[in-house]
């Protein structure tokens, strides 16, 4: 399968980053083939995900050129990383994106606080995002997990899976955008790679017991681009992450965007909204606007945001 969906134009070479290694790139060709580039010539970093030129250097294939990155997904910073240097480093997990699967396990610690913060550091809202309560055969409090973010966000889309039930999976499956790259992010251990085998029909790639405390090895250390020729489209597999503490943008609007509104009122563009005159979100609050669960939500998290 051709790892271009964009039409190969003029005479330029263009080549899909699909995965890396220490030394080397591989890209994937119009023809499905697969190609190993040398960091070593390059001055460039690229993701996976990029779109690049292809040109022949001392009869070697090379990387001359980038076609603009779009929608690009980017891991939170590492605060705790030793290496300074790599946690200011911008993690990019992949480019060209379009769309985001959050896989949250039922049984790695589920919680509202965990959806909400995935959905503010990686929804950007030229995504479509949906949320994926994963290895559900295992504990049946989703349904009532499902009835709360329902309930709270009903524009967040969220759909339990198990690989033992394969009507989900089929449902899962069909969300996939044709000829389209989906983004799979989740914690080590909460099935992104069985996700995507069984997409695959087959074991292509490899996938581990989790550990008893349910927290995971990672086997997968960089993100992967896998064609599914069912869709014509892409999977990334992407590696498991400790935790997603991030002091880059968020993206609230998707869960806040109604509070955002709400506090263009206000008498001060720089209100508490505690007792400050003029609030127009106290006002929203008192005349049931704005739910009161919401606004405890938002105030949750309201150290890492600011209206
Ligand atoms: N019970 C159950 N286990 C699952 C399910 N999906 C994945 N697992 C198991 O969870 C473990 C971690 O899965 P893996 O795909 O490697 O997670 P990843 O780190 O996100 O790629 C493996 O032992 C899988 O067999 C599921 O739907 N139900
Ligand atoms: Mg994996
Ligand atoms: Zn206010």
């Amino acid at each position: 399968m051709a790892y271009l969906l964009e039409k190969v134009t003029g005479v330029e070479k263009l080549a899909r980053v699909v995965s890396e290694t220490k030394g080397s790139y591989q890209v994937g060709l119009v023809d499905g083939s697969l190609l190993s580039i040398d960091k070593k010539r390059l001055k460039e970093c690229y993701y996976v995900g990029d779109i690049v030129r292809l040109d022949t250097v001392a009869k070697e294939q090379t990387i001359s050129g980038l076609i603009e990155r779009n929608r690009i997904v980017k891991k939170a910073r590492n605060k705790t990383a030793k290496d300074e240097h790599f946690a200011a480093k911008e993690q990019i997990l992949a480019t060209n994106v379009d769309q985001l699967m959050i896989l949250l396990a039922v049984d790695q610690n589920l919680s509202l606080a965990k959806l909400e913060r995935y959905l503010m550091v990686f929804g950007q809202e030229e995504l479509d995002a949906h949320v994926l309560l994963t290895k559900c055969d295992l504990d049946d409090n989703y349904k009532g997990f499902i009835a709360q973010v329902n309930a709270l966000y009903p524009e967040v889309h969220i759909h339990p899976v198990s690989l033992y039930q394969p009507e989900q999976l089929q449902e899962v499956q069909n969300l996939l955008p044709k000829e389209g790259v989906t983004l799979l992010i989740g914690s080590s251990g909460a099935g992104k790679t069985s996700l995507i085998n069984s997409f695959l029909g087959e074991e292509v790639f490899q996938t581990q017991a989790v550990r008893k405390d349910s927290k995971g090895k990672h086997t997968t250390t960089t993100s992967l681009m896998i064609p599914l020729p069912q869709t014509k489209g892409y999977l990334i597999d992407t590696p498991g992450f400790k935790g997603i503490d991030s002091r880059d943008r968020l993206y609230p609007e998707r869960l806040f965007g109604h509070i955002y509104e709400i506090a263009e009122d206000c008498k001060f563009s720089n209100c508490k909204h505690d007792t400050e005159p003029g609030c127009a979100i106290k006002v929203a609050l008192t005349g049931g606007e704005l739910a009161n669960e919401i606004w405890q939500r938002y105030c949750y998290h309201s150290q890492s945001l600011t209206i």
